[in-house]
């Protein structure tokens, strides 16, 4: 039997286990990306674990989530990152240069490679080929230190494109539709693989469109097979040595298969306030628009406000619409100027922004109360604008750019009867990729330190005692399903400069649900959560793990876990136990709930069955579903002890033995 794309690089880096969907392998890591927000745990645990200094093959520091450095926290925070890449000899991409995803697609990104990073959109890079999956901190500083990356193999989809995109319909419209098609659950466990002759239609850039937002399915990542288009934008970015031909197998055989007909693609919207609300752009014509906003790690690319800048040349914005542009890279703003995109953009009435995820997760551009605001990024979790009750929508660059110039949401093709001359701008690779994004990222030879500085914010990372025989307590909140980490641990401008400091950001832990959540939890002596399907989408943040874990919480009852959140919720010791519907149901806020079994004992003992006892009153059954790993991480108090315990024990110096 032929192989998928997916199974070939895996195979190419197994170190334990089997291909079978559901088993525990081992694989190493050839790249590592981290960025500001997560960063600084990455480095902080890297420092805890006594590690030497970077092994993989490429290993890249970005500062891109809070550039604006409105706090000296956040600025002494990217300070500690530097001095951590110069110190354990990682690239360090200043704040600025632009988010991770888009430097590390035009300077990095290689075909065959696996790369893990700490933050969810890391698959980007799948439009070249590169098997990239996004993890929790402390995840991405074990592989690092040349240890495995654990992961369930995914089944892996083939999503077969057929036919040629039509005008105005884009890569964004693609995943939009899949999302429409499979909900923010509907890729939790798989990999996406790309294949059929559509794949040839689309440019790199189109392609890392849709691999970026394969997150917002649930997947594990998504990946492009690499051809002619491959090769094209290597060479234009400088790096034809790095393309390298990958492709399953002619008779490779996948779990299942979708087939979108790239020609029936039209343009598409997420409607307020989750990603796969998605609806025709015709179906939401005619509502009012107050703000429009390009950019991010989705559409902030080049190509992607090349189309929008078009599209504006020559005309005016409606004037009560406000247009920001937010390039994804330095290299992208650069490129824009010096071909005068940028001044016919302001000329147009657009407010550019630096290259920074800023107004993504609410820092900057927070819209106005009661408020329209359509922005080309991939979440539009409630809140996560800055404000709550916003009301933002996710369309593509030409959308985006359509609704600026009409001041209100409009299908592009009904404005070209409107406006003269107005034409589908296409899709085009510049040229040649000139600019400076590489002369901001810092070589490890370059370095400019060589030791660690930490200002007086930032904290050690706080640690857990082993599990206890005992595990019983207060559920301390109920929540719905599609509990997002933007609720558990917000990443807003007030927030995100607590980043390096748990113990104060442990203060906004799930706030967003209940705001006295913190308060009563410190008080409880230990408690649980209680929620629906799917809790822990969104982001990679470990402190969305770490936070309640420094706020006593033992376990989390869930009727399902996102991934990462999961892999996160180990890590820090949390027992993560999943809940049958029933059970969610009859169990309220504020009743004592309590696992039968000897916990601690159980969970080594590899026991997946439990039985937890409600107000001492009625029973119900409880499921851990967990590798031996998973299992001896967790009854360690987490992952931290549980390796630092292996070291001191003399059993391998090396995390790879984790
Ligand atoms: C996000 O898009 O939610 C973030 C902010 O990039 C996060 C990372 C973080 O919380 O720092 C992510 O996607 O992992
Ligand atoms: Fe940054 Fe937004 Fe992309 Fe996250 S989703 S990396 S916050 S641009």
């Amino acid at each position: 039997m032929g192989q998928t794309l997916t199974e070939k690089i895996l195979d190419d880096h197994l170190v334990e286990g089997e291909l079978e969907p559901g088993e525990e392998i081992g694989i190493e890591v050839d790249q590592v990306l981290t960025q500001d927000t997560t960063g600084t745990l990455v480095w902080l645990q890297f420092e805890a674990l006594d590690l030497d200094g970077v092994q993989t093959e490429v290993a890249a520091q970005y500062c891109d989530h809070q550039t604006y450095q409105f706090d000296f926290k956040n600025t002494d925070d990217h300070r500690f990152l530097r001095s951590a890449a110069g110190t354990f000899g990682a690239y360090f991409s200043r704040p600025g240069n632009g988010i991770c995803h888009n430097v590390h697609k035009e300077n990095f990104a290689a075909p065959g490679k696996t790369m893990l990073g700490s933050d969810s959109h890391t698959p980007t890079p799948g439009g070249l080929g590169e098997l990239a999956i996004g993890a929790g901190g402390l995840d991405v500083a074990v592989a690092m230190g040349g240890g495995a990356y654990y992961i369930d193999m995914p089944e892996v989809v083939n999503v077969r494109l057929e036919g040629e995109l039509p005008a105005w319909a884009t890569a964004k419209d693609v995943i939009l539709e899949l999302l429409r098609r499979l909900s923010v659950k509907g890729g939790v466990g798989k990999i996406f693989e790309y294949t059929g002759p559509g794949v040839e239609t689309l440019s790199v850039p189109e392609r890392t469109t849709i691999t970026n937002m394969g997150t917002e399915l649930g997947a594990t990542s998504s990946i492009f097979p690499t051809d002619e288009r491959t090769r094209e934008y290597l060479e234009r970015v400088g790096r034809p040595e790095d393309y390298e031909k990958v492709e399953p197998d002619e008779d490779a055989e996948y779990h299942d298969e979708i087939t979108v007909d790239l020609s029936e693609i039209e343009p598409l919207i997420a409607e307020p306030s989750m990603p796969d609300n998605v609806v025709p752009v015709r179906e939401v014509a005619g509502v009012d628009v107050d703000q429009v906003i390009i950019g991010s790690c989705t559409n902030g690319a080049f190509e992607d406000i090349l189309p929008a800048a078009k599209m504006l040349e020559g005309r005016e914005i409606d004037k009560k619409t406000e247009m920001i542009v937010a390039p994804g890279s330095k290299q992208a703003s650069e490129m824009l100027a010096r071909q005068g995109w940028t001044a016919e953009m302001m000329a147009a009435g657009v407010n550019f922004s630096e290259a920074t995820c800023g107004a993504c997760i609410g820092n900057g551009h927070v819209p106005a109360s009661d408020s329209v605001s359509l922005r080309t990024f991939n979440r539009n979790f409630e809140g996560r604008s800055g404000i709550e009750n916003d009301s933002v929508y996710l369309c593509s660059p030409e959308v985006a750019a359509a609704a600026a110039l009409a001041g209100e949401i409009v299908d592009p093709r009904d404005l070209t009867k409107e406006v003269d001359g107005l034409e589908d701008p296409g899709f085009e690779l510049a040229d040649e990729y000139v600019g400076v994004s590489g002369s901001d990222l810092i070589t490890p030879d370059e370095a400019v330190d060589d030791e660690l500085i930490k200002g007086p914010n930032i904290s050690d990372v706080p640690l857990k005692d082993p599990l206890p025989a005992d595990l019983a307590g207060e559920v301390l909140l109920k929540m719905p399903g599609n509990i997002t980490t933007d609720h558990i641990s917000p990443a807003n401008a007030d927030v995100l400069m607590y980043r390096s400091n748990i113990p104060k950001l442990s203060e906004f832990t799930l706030t967003r649900v209940d705001k006295t959540f913190p308060e009563r939890a410190k008080e409880s002596d230990g408690g649980v959560l209680l929620a629906g399907e799917n809790y822990g989408q969104g982001s990679s943040r470990e402190h969305a793990a770490l936070c309640p874990m420094y706020l006593g919480i033992d376990a989390v009852l869930a009727q399902s876990f996102a991934r990462i959140h999961k892999a996160n919720l180990f890590n820090f010791g949390i027992v993560p136990l999943t809940v049958d519907a029933e059970t969610y149901e009859q169990i309220d806020q504020g009743d004592e709930v309590e696992v039968v079994d000897d916990v601690a004992e159980a969970v080594r003992s590899g026991k997946a069955e439990f039985t937890i006892r409600v107000n001492g009153d009625w029973e119900a059954p409880a499921h851990l579903d967990a590798s031996k790993r998973e299992r001896e991480i967790l009854a360690d108090g987490g992952k931290l002890t549980h390796v630092k315990q292996k070291h001191d024990a003399g059993e391998g110096a090396a995390p790879a033995d984790d």
